[in-house]
């Protein structure tokens, strides 16, 4: 998947999950592939926190779940490793304010989506004109899920950046369910990303399901 344009990429936004090993309460290739049954429209790996896999292991475990991916036809992101996105040829990265700089990931990156998380809308501006792709914002709501999370924001940055007109892709993240997830749809975000109310969900297909019908409109 080459950087897509605007519209087919808000599509593609819609349902995101995310995870890495330490997300999952059983194999993550098993999770994925209940979570691609549910719904899901993008993926992406993010191997983090307390045990998370590195070296040959997180190469392994990036691999399998992307040939899931390709498989399904579900574009596979990859979070902060662009050295990893790169070996693997994924479809794209996402980065954050404190990772390398957006200009640096797309010099290297090519043409793949790139991905930034803002909690301004001056770091939207100087991240859209460094050549990011689409915007995460959060944490919508309360979330244990990132260690270094910021305050709470809600929907307060999704409505002001399309008050101001900026057409970029957003997602919303943090804290995201299939109870909770319209009103930052109706805030103005394109698509929903979440990591333990599909990774930890009892069905994690259902979950899938149940947050994608209260997405798509
Ligand atoms: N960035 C902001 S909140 C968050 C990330 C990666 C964690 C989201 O996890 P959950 O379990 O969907 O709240
Ligand atoms: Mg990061």
């Amino acid at each position: 998947m080459a950087r897509s344009n605007s519209d087919s990429l808000k599509d593609l936004l819609k349902v995101y999950f995310i995870m890495g090993s330490t997300n999952c309460t059983k194999n993550p290739a098993e999770v994925l592939k209940e979570a691609i049954a549910g719904g899901i429209t993008l993926f992406q790996y993010r191997e983090k926190g307390k045990g998370a896999l590195a070296g040959d292991k997180k190469y392994e475990l990036a691999k399998e779940l992307q040939s899931i991916c390709i498989e399904n036809h579900i574009p596979f992101i990859i979070n902060d490793d662009i050295d990893l996105a790169m070996a693997l040829n994924a479809d794209g990265v996402h980065i954050g304010q404190e990772d390398d700089p957006v200009e640096m990931v797309r010099e290297k990156i090519g043409d793949k989506t790139l991905g930034i998380s803002v909690h301004t809308y001056e770091e939207a501006m100087t991240s859209i004109q460094a050549g990011a792709d689409y915007f995460g914002i959060g944490p919508i709501y309360p979330t244990n899920t990132k260690e270094d999370v910021r305050s709470v924001q809600g929907t307060y940055l999704i409505e002001e950046i399309r008050k101001k007109g900026l057409k970029t892709p957003i997602v919303g993240i943090g804290g995201i369910t299939a109870e909770n997830a319209k009103p930052v749809i109706k805030a103005g975000a394109d698509g929903v990303s979440v990591i333990t109310a599909i990774s930890h969900a009892e069905s994690i297909s259902d979950a899938a399901a149940e947050l994608r019908k209260n997405v798509f409109r």
